[in-house]
């Protein structure tokens, strides 16, 4: 997969996908992630990509110009799957919607930031609009980590069988079940015995009702 992401502040987005799986997707080959700078596509020599915003109010408003430019310059070697816009306004992300974008070729995210982006680049690029929850973040920049993170991870061949992302949290809408490593005994606190019986069917079992309980007590929302 191939993921290009547009931003005004690339620094941000270095260190997260250097580390752990998302470094071994790319050293693997399964993943490359490029990082497009929006201010080379600045209307002056300024390096102004933004500007206030029609009808008045607090905050600038990326222009149109710029994103238009670095987007059909990229459309020029690449057909995109989705073009997706990073904004608070978006659909939520949820673990459905990251196994479908895994199997996607080709994303360009765009990373908004002020007050976002000017509604007719989203009108004439945008694909898909996605936000990472009810809260408000500073720029997109961190939302597109946190997406390119939870798809990279679902890419086949990433994960290897012993880190299966089958069994995480939300994939068939149950969270996990509690996990144990040595000692046996941690000042009094015992690992419960059916996780050393050797019986492979109980500790499935097991674990399968820990899951609906902790997703009954925790999340009952996902159990529809
Ligand atoms: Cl995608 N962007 C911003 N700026 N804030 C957010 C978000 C995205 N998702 C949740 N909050």
């Amino acid at each position: 997969m191939h993921i290009d992401i547009i931003t005004v502040q690339p620094d941000l987005l270095k260190s997260p996908f250097e580390h752990s799986i998302m470094k071994r997707a790319q050293d693997k080959g399964l993943l490359v992630v490029e990082i497009h700078h929006l201010r080379k596509r600045a209307v002056n020599e300024y390096g102004q990509i933004d500007d206030y915003q029609y009808g008045g109010g607090a905050g600038m408003v990326m222009m149109c110009k710029p994103l238009a430019n670095a987007i059909e310059a990229l459309q020029k070697e690449k057909i995109y799957d989705d073009i997706i816009y990073l904004t608070p306004d978006g659909q939520t992300l949820n673990q459905k919607i990251a196994n479908s974008l895994s199997l996607k070729n080709n994303l360009l995210m765009i990373c908004g930031h002020y007050k976002g982006i000017d509604e007719r680049i989203r009108e004439k690029y945008i694909t898909k609009e996605i936000s990472i929850g009810d809260y408000v973040l500073s720029g997109g920049e961190l939302a597109a980590a946190v997406l390119v993170d939870t798809i990279g991870r679902l890419i086949p061949g990433v994960l290897g069988d012993e880190t299966s992302a089958l069994t995480d949290s939300f994939q068939d809408d149950l969270l996990a079940p509690p996990v144990y490593t040595r000692p046996v005994d941690w000042n009094g606190m015992k690992v419960p015995d059916v996780l050393m019986s050797g019986d492979h069917k109980k500790i499935e079992d097991w674990r399968y009702e820990q899951s609906v309980q902790r997703t009954k007590e925790r999340r009952p929302d996902l159990l529809g």
